[in-house]
């Protein structure tokens, strides 16, 4: 009996856990979003204020449930120095959410290049990748077909790994959502599809 009623709460309350990397250059709006993400699935979370939000140095965490999904999100620095700490997460990680400042074209190509060393990590292989085109409500920002096309050369190393650019405002929150849920998807299908070394041992 013991078993039957342990067996039946785990079924309805136990999460499967998966961790996401939130990466980017520093000042793209990668706490923004974790706070907007962490408000908008939490329900008891009391968001700071977003437009107080400085740039991340070092690591910010959170979680959140979706449905039997566990979310634990690491968002690195983006720095140049912290960059090289990227890659000490990765073996961890069953998401990566890249984040783009879309109003900083100066500062597309270094993001770019962030981008492709990422990418390029053969311990990310397979992993689902959500770009996010952020600060989409600024005028004149760049859009999703603009940093397609300034991205495009990296199709090669995405390979076929599940990938979407998604527009969004971390500040309001347009696109929150359906990122999230996108990257909930792919990582209960990838990781029934292709259970990486470390899922299986
Ligand atoms: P980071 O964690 O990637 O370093 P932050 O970036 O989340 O600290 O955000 C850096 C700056 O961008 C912040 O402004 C923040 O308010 C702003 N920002 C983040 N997301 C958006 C967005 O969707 N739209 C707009 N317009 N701004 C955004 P400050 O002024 O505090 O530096």
């Amino acid at each position: 009996m013991y078993t039957l009623l342990s067996g039946l709460y785990k079924y309805v309350f136990q999460k499967d856990e998966y961790c996401i990397l939130i990466l980017g250059l520093d000042n793209a709006g990668k706490t923004t979003f974790l706070e907007q993400t962490k408000t908008k699935f939490s329900k008891n979370y009391k968001g700071m204020n977003l437009s107080k939000i400085t740039t991340t140095v070092g690591l910010n965490i959170g979680t959140i449930d979706v449905g039997k999904a566990r979310l634990m999100f690491w968002d690195l620095g983006g720095q140049e120095e912290l960059q090289s700490l990227w890659d000490k997460y990765y073996a961890e990680s069953h998401g990566v959410i890249y984040v783009i400042d879309s109003t900083d074209e100066e500062r597309l190509a270094e993001s770019k290049e962030a981008f492709e060393k990422m990418i390029s990590s053969e311990v990310l292989e397979g992993v689902p990748l959500l770009v996010l085109a952020n600060k989409q409500d600024v005028e004149n920002c760049m859009s999703v077909p603009d940093i397609k096309t300034a991205f495009s050369d990296c199709a090669p190393k995405i390979g076929k790994r599940d990938c979407l650019v998604q527009p969004c405002t971390a500040l309001t929150g347009q696109g929150v959502n359906e990122g999230i849920e996108w990257m909930v998807k792919c990582v209960i299908r990838n990781i029934h599809r292709t259970p990486r070394q470390k899922d299986i041992t």
